[in-house]
């Protein structure tokens, strides 16, 4: 099977009212968020997507590297939500909500959500989701929801040393190659799908089915975050996704920005 993406086949039989509906595609980009970004400040409308074969810089939080070889899925998704910032925060469960459940159905993998913008395969990070807004005062002018799944290649082969031991992909963990165009048309069904019910009744029903696949919460974790590290029993994640962390003195601590690793 061809790891090269098939652009006619992107919106074959895509039952979707609004996302996906205008789909711009590069074969190689710096960063899909980046060009999503500078579509939407031109006005591109709500459900506009744009995906790339590869970038050259892809980016996590905190500008960090996001590595995105060919084989795998890098797109960028434009929204214009009617709420406000602490509410656009918490797209980021409402994306990773959609990869988790879609790796679950389509390919029968255990797949878990992890605090807060990861989906992880036996412990090792599959997809990273990275959600940024633009905003003015209160209002929010757009939002562009990145995601990336390692889907056809090797980690092996095509990741730095560092990099093989914490991240799989799709075809390391089911053995085969996979339509990216299927996997990419299932991805945003389940995203317009998710995002509605956001929209429609609120965090509550994401944040519980995000909790209910959430293999870190009641294990002990470290944190890292911009003032340093943290060890303690990751309790819950809040209404507001902060993750609720009770320290080794037994003080309860809601923390907002930080990566999250689960000690053994
Ligand atoms: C993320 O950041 O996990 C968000 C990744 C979002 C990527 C998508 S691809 C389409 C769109 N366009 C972009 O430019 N970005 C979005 P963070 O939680 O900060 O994790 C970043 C860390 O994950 C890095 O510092 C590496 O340790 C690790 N990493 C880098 N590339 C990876 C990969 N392909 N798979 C798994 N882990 C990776």
């Amino acid at each position: 099977m061809s790891t090269k993406l098939n652009v006619n086949q992107l919106q074959d039989g895509l039952c979707t009212r609004r996302f996906g509906r205008s789909i711009l595609f590069s074969r190689e980009v710096d960063s899909t968020n980046k060009w999503a970004k500078e579509l939407a400040t031109y006005g591109a409308s709500e459900g506009t997507v744009v995906i790339a074969e590869t970038q050259t810089k892809g980016r996590g939080r905190l500008d960090r590297e996001w590595i995105s070889p060919t084989g795998g899925l890098w797109f960028s998704l434009i929204l214009r939500p009617n709420l406000s910032p602490t509410e656009t925060v918490k797209l980021t469960f409402v994306a990773g909500l959609a990869v988790t459940k879609v790796l679950r159905e389509m390919f029968d993998l255990k797949t878990e959500t992890k605090w807060p913008n990861d989906v992880l395969v036996n412990g090792r990070k599959i997809c990273g989701v990275l959600a940024e807004m633009n905003t003015t005062g209160e209002t929010v002018n757009f939002v562009v929801v990145g995601v990336g799944v390692n889907v056809n290649f090797d980690v092996e082969n095509v990741f730095p040393e560092q990099l093989k031991k914490v991240a799989t992909s799709l075809e390391k963990e089911v053995g085969r190659k996979v339509k990216l165009e299927k996997l990419f048309r299932a991805l945003l069904e389940r995203l317009e799908n998710l995002y509605e019910l956001f929209i429609k009744e609120g965090f509550n029903p994401i944040l519980e089915e995000w909790k209910n696949y959430a293999g870190f919460l009641g294990c002990k974790v470290e944190v890292t975050g911009p003032t340093g590290k943290m060890s303690g029993v990751a309790l819950d994640v809040d209404y507001e996704g902060a993750l609720v962390l009770r320290l080794e003195d037994g003080t309860v601590k809601r923390v907002f920005v930080g990566d999250v690793s689960v000690r053994a």
